[in-house]
Order: C-alpha cells, then structure tokens, then sequence
C-alpha cells in the first residue's frame, strides 16, 4: 500500500495531527462538534469525568465520559473551510496508521453530531426551536473538491435545487442527507428540514448592512423551495459540509440547530445561552 507522503498528511513532532494537535487516542468514537470555542466548556461541563482537554488555533477538544459512553466535544470555528480540515483529520485519527502513513485495513466509522446555532427562514418556525437537520444543501464552494456521490432521495432534491436556484450564477449547490439512524433517534422530538449552508454570514446569508447585495431577496429564494414534503427550514455555515464529507469517508452525522434567530420575522433572540443549553441537553439524553 502507498504512503501518504509528509505533506499531505502532516504529522506534528509529537505524534499528534497537523491542526487538531490530537493523538489517535485522544478522541471517542462519538465526537459533537460546535462552532464556538466556548461551547465545547459548556457540553463537558455536563460531563461525569473529563480526561483530556487539548487545542490549538480555533480547535478546542475534551474528551471524557457521559456514564459509560466516551465522548469528545471539539470546536471547529466557522464555515466549511474549517470543516475540510476538521472532518479529514479526524478521520486520519482512526482510519490512518500515523507510524507507517498507510490506510487501515479496517476503517472506523465515527458518529459525528453538530451542536450548532442558526436562523430559521421559514415564519413557522419560532427561535427556540431545536431542529435535526433531514439534509444539508451547501451553496459553498467545499464539495467541488472532492468526488461526493449523492443516492436515493437525494438525487431529485438535488435536480429541484439546481432548477430552483439556477438563475444565480456561480452557485452549486449540493446536497447529503442526515444520518437516518442519528436522525430517528437523536433528533427525535425535535423540529426537521433542510439545513441551507452558507458559505459567509452577511450576503451570502441574505443580509444588507453596508455592502451592496447582488443577490436580491435570497431568504425569499430559498424559503420557497419546496419538493414533497421537504422543505429548506434553516441557514448556518457547517452543516452540508460535514454531511457530505462525513458520507465521502464513511462517518455517521446528524446537525442539531438552536435556532436563535427568525430571518423572515427580524428577530434574534434576548436569550441565545438557554436555546444552545435547550440542544445540548437534548442531544446528551439522547446519546
Ligand atoms: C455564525 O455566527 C456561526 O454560528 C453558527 C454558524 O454555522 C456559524 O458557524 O454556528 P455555531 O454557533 O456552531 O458557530
């Protein structure tokens, strides 16, 4: 088998992964994954023992035990350029053999559950509301990189997208769905959509502050999307990228959204602290 060469796989003086600065061991089989540093404090607080706190840059890891199940909590700051980085180092943590830089025979898929925050776009759906995302539909630039194979339902959502949105030049959009198991079982109780991932925070998620918008009316375009029974509920800027680079290297991923905010109603909630507790809390129960 070939090896990686140092380059493409870098490997710190240590032992530990280029940017994550974690050794194999150092993560668990279950891994949630915020946005914001501060948050991964908040989910290991809840926590029965922690063995392990490390970081570097924007990614905060703790590893330790809820019960008996081993948990790690890992920051990944903001966007799908951050979550190429993220996604494919830990997948090198257990499907790469680091001394001889060789593939495992026997890879390991890892159960990978975003705790995130988000605006609903759609009038029904109040902030409060804690939603598992069905799919994520990424209208950045991420999967263009990489070979993503879309099955089943997928497929037609996909083509409706494309033709929903195929007056905006320079968008591709693509699309992966939720784990259905995490989704059955994790998400349930909880509100469910379509989770549309942005690949920046003002225009590309419909805002005008000061900057001209080229793209008039974009909450508009993608709340009235609608196939079947699906419909796009949600905007953030992690969610279709771990979907489909979780699905790409064979891990399992739900998206959880604390929904802080109604883009069609103008409103951001007084209490975002209590909502990011609300998702936590359920995600834990649920583990
Ligand atoms: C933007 O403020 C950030 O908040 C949301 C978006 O996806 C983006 O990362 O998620 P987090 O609260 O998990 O960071």
């Amino acid at each position: 088998m070939q090896k990686l060469s140092e380059s493409d796989l870098i490997i710190n003086p240590d032992g530990s992964i280029y940017h994550l600065n974690l050794l194999p061991e150092d993560i668990a089989d279950t891994v949630i994954t915020v946005g914001d540093l501060d948050r991964v404090g908040e989910i290991s607080k809840h926590f029965d023992s922690i063995e392990l706190k490390k970081g570097k840059r924007e990614f905060i890891t703790h590893t330790g035990y809820l019960g008996k199940k081993r948990i790690t909590v890992l920051s990944t700051g903001i966007g799908t350029d951050n979550i190429d980085i993220v996604l494919n180092e830990l997948d090198a943590l257990v499907n790469i053999d680091f001394q001889s830089r060789e593939i495992k025979k026997e890879l390991k898929s890892l159960t990978i559950i975003r705790i995130g925050t988000s605006g609903a776009i759609q009038a029904d759906l109040p902030m409060g509301t804690i939603l598992a995302a069905t799919h994520g539909v990424g209208f950045d630039a991420l999967m263009q990189y990489y070979y993503h194979q879309v099955s089943g339902d997928e497929h037609s959502l996909l083509d409706g997208i494309k033709a929903h949105f195929s007056h905006i030049k320079g968008i591709h959009p693509y699309i992966t769905g939720a784990d259905q198991l995490l989704l059955e079982t994790i998400g349930k109780e909880m509100a469910q959509g379509i989770t549309a991932t942005a690949p920046g925070f003002y225009a590309p998620q419909g805002r005008q502050v000061r900057a001209k918008n080229a793209v008039p009316d974009f909450i508009g375009q993608l709340n009235s999307f609608s196939q079947d029974k699906h419909r796009i509920t949600n905007l953030e800027m992690e969610t279709a990228g771990i979907y489909a680079l979780a699905k790409t290297l064979g891990h399992k991923a739900l998206s959880v959204n604390a929904i802080l905010a109604s883009r069609v109603k103008f409103e951001f909630s007084k209490e975002p602290n209590k909502i990011v507790e609300k998702a936590i809390k359920m995600v834990l129960e649920r583990l």
